[in-house]
């Protein structure tokens, strides 16, 4: 397959502003057929070959498929990675004269999947702080608020709060205790300017990990709805583990506090580094004793937080147009 290797085009400085402004930016057909169908295709090879990790994030939802680090065993989205207009677009974003791939994210809601995204922020999940970060959503199908479509509280990043990281399956064990509930924002809408977009094949959502965003579950009848999310750091980015914050099961060098370096994290920008690119010829998965290890480490959190006198205020209003429904729901 062909596909063009510099960028579509530059931010605009309007764009730049907006992005700064509101913690989130829409861009109408900004990503080349060329590179959606590359990275349609590396989707659906993901779809068919879930991690064991992706098996287990996926497993409490009819018709919800999620997997992370997707580029590490799917060429497509590596090349996407590698060579797409998307590293560019980070680097004026985050202002960062060096640019690392953080990871990738698919999600996928089949017609009528009952998976609302509680409303969060992303960076409560990471093991990563810093300011120059930025994430990417690609969606490979038409999107409404119906179809699951992503909303955004706009400003949000600006509120100096960090909210408890809230997963589409309220996994207790990343829960950091000292950060604020996440308001209902459904229950109180008018409090809140909410923003989100129609959107078709080759546009793309631009946000910052601050950004207060969620979605419906799909309600449409007949459309899928299939979004890759693309992850990137800058130069002020440092590597802060816990155990409350997702687990990266790929080799690296990061020592904590200090920048991101290695494999896991490839530099694409001003140029990858040899040694990165080389180990990731082949395909990569992560061990079997690391996953052990990280769910071993998720229960004992998980057992901690149940044995608290307080309980935990999770539930958000996530009724539909379609039905009134509410998470989570398990099978
Ligand atoms: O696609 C979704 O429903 C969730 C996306 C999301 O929260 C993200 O990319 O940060």
């Amino acid at each position: 397959m062909s596909f063009a290797v510099t960028p579509a085009r530059p931010l605009t400085a309007e764009e730049i502003l907006r992005y700064r402004d509101d913690g989130v930016l829409m861009i109408k057909g900004a990503v080349a057929p060329s590179w959606l169908r590359l990275i349609e295709t590396g989707v659906e090879k993901a779809r068919g070959g879930l991690s064991l990790q992706g098996r287990f994030m996926s497993r409490k939802t009819r018709g919800y498929q999620m997997d992370t680090f997707l580029w590490k065993r799917v060429d497509e989205i590596r090349d996407a990675v590698y060579y797409g207009p998307f590293a560019y677009w980070a680097q004026q974003l985050m202002g960062s004269e060096q640019v690392r791939f953080f990871y990738d994210q698919m999600f996928v809601k089949e017609p009528g999947a009952n998976a609302p995204t509680p409303w969060h922020q992303d960076l409560s999940f990471w093991p990563i702080r810093g300011e120059q970060i930025t994430s990417f959503w690609i969606p490979v199908d038409p999107v409404t608020r119906e179809s699951s479509g992503l909303m955004y509280v706009k400003g949000s990043h600006k509120w100096n709060r960090q909210f408890k990281a809230i997963s589409p399956d309220y996994v207790a064990a990343i829960i950091d205790e000292r950060m604020d509930d996440v308001p209902d924002i459904n229950a109180h809408p008018e409090r809140y300017e909410l923003l989100d977009w129609e959107m078709s094949p080759g546009d793309i959502l631009m946000f910052h990990p601050l950004t207060l965003h969620g979605s419906y579950g799909n309600s449409h009848r007949t459309r899928r709805r299939r979004a890759l999310a693309l992850r990137w750091t800058g130069d002020d980015v440092v590597w802060a583990p816990s155990a409350k914050r997702m687990p990266v099961h790929y080799s690296h060098q990061s020592a904590v506090g200090g920048e991101l370096r290695g494999a896991a994290f490839p530099r694409i920008l001003p140029e990858p580094i040899a040694a990165e690119r080389a180990a990731r010829r082949a395909p990569e998965t992560p061990s079997r004793l690391q996953l052990l290890h990280s769910g071993w480490t998720n229960l004992l959190a998980a057992a901690r937080l149940k044995l608290r006198s307080q309980p935990l205020r999770l539930q958000q209003t996530w009724a539909t147009p379609a039905a009134n429904l509410t998470v989570p729901e398990k099978r």
